[in-house]
């Protein structure tokens, strides 16, 4: 037998406005009027405000561990202006942009990054689902609602958002097949930083793309610059398009960079060059879009400076009413697991602010 090609695949890659300013009319009008693009340009420039101001709280103390977005605010924002308000985002930690968007409140994330889980309780009229940080679970959870959403006969699809090095775990590969076989309204939105803590790309994923891991398992793929809110937006609708129309999952690689560190408890200069960093700071989506709007004469200095006030009252009053919020009684540690709690975690919910953590005669010294 002769050997023959049985398949050649070929990944598009989108960009509609660079780094440079080159915008491409004939993909980009029509997508994001004037109005919007600079109400999007201001919700990034709130979000990178938060971030900055996120990272001070944890370093004085007021704050866990935080995920910086820095860089990456694009992609998610983009999703949550393309969907309707009624399709599940479904989300890992860096996509603050796109859940704000949607209605999110600010001083839920800061509440969540405090330590306090009622902050990932999201609200059901935003149609999130909390912010998960074990890497991939959220994959499965978007195959999940989008396959409720097709056995209810409703037009609610999912866009789920992971990282490059999510693609490595088997949640996403189940969700992937899951979604694909089963003709699943799912958008998957892979947002390649290059990086998963220190690990480079290069030794995560040996393929030319991330984006050819969803074609692995038939479904269509798109590689955009991630950076780019135009390009972006262009890939979310086509897939959000085609999984409303033909309940069908897509997949696109949004290829980007976080500007700041894994997280607060992580220092990126260990193990990344700054060289690498200052190449992507020029990439940066917040400078090409306000440079595209100064062109546009949609935006100037003024502008920015009042903005930049509005930001800052805006991030401020969140962190206080975040901060405000009396903290839950720590015996709600035990509360949401078991309808009767096993003997041994209530000697330990009993004990626990005494000093004999879980012992019985503590208990009893205490009088229960
Ligand atoms: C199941 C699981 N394994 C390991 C971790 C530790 N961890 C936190 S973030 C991360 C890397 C994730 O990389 P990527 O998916 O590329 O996302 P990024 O942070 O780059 O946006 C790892 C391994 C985790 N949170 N959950
Ligand atoms: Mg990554």
């Amino acid at each position: 037998m002769p050997r023959k090609t049985v398949l050649k695949v070929e990944i598009e890659r989108v960009s509609i406005l660079d780094e440079h300013g080159n915008y491409d009319a004939a993909l980009g009008d029509g997508l994001i009027p004037d109005a919007d693009l600079v109400r999007l340009y201001e919700a990034m420039a709130s979000c990178r405000y938060l971030d900055e101001v996120a990272f001070k709280l944890q370093r004085s103390g007021r704050m866990g561990t935080y995920p910086q977005n820095m860089g990456q605010e694009a992609g998610s924002l983009a999703a949550a202006y393309v969907l309707d308000n009624e399709d599940w985002l479904v989300t890992c930690y860096r996509e603050n942009c796109g859940l704000f968007w949607r209605g999110v409140p600010m001083e839920s994330i800061l509440l969540h990054w405090m330590g306090d889980e009622r902050g990932n309780a999201m609200s059901r009229a935003h149609f999130a689902t909390p912010i998960a940080v074990p890497i991939g679970t959220q994959m499965l959870h978007a195959a999940g609602l989008a396959w409720a959403s097709k056995y209810r006969g409703e037009k609610r699809i999912a866009c789920t958002f992971f990282g490059d090095g999510a693609t490595s775990e088997g949640d996403f590969h189940e969700a992937a097949n899951f979604a694909a076989n089963l003709d699943l309204p799912v958008v998957f939105c892979c947002q390649n930083n290059f990086w998963a803590i220190s690990t480079p790309g290069s030794i995560q994923c040996s393929a030319p793309t991330v984006a050819q891991r969803g074609i692995a398992y038939g479904m269509p793929c798109l590689q955009v610059d991630g950076n780019d809110l135009f390009a972006c937006a262009y890939a979310v609708k086509w897939a959000a398009a085609r999984a409303r129309t033909e309940s069908k999952p897509s997949f696109i690689e949004m290829v980007t960079y976080r500007l700041g560190d894994h997280t607060t408890a992580d220092d990126a200069r260990r193990y990344r060059d700054q060289a690498e960093v200052d190449v992507w700071k020029e990439r940066d989506p917040l400078l090409r879009t306000r440079r595209h709007l100064e062109q546009k004469k949609l935006w100037n200095s003024s502008k920015e400076e009042a903005m930049q006030v509005r930001v800052k009252t805006e991030v401020d009053a969140a962190v206080k009413r975040a901060e405000e919020i009396p903290a839950p009684p720590v015996a709600d540690l035990f509360n949401s697991m078991y309808a009767e709690l096993p003997a041994q975690l209530a000697y330990q919910r009993d004990t626990m602010q005494t000093h004999s953590l879980a012992s019985e005669t503590a208990a009893k010294a205490e009088g229960h």
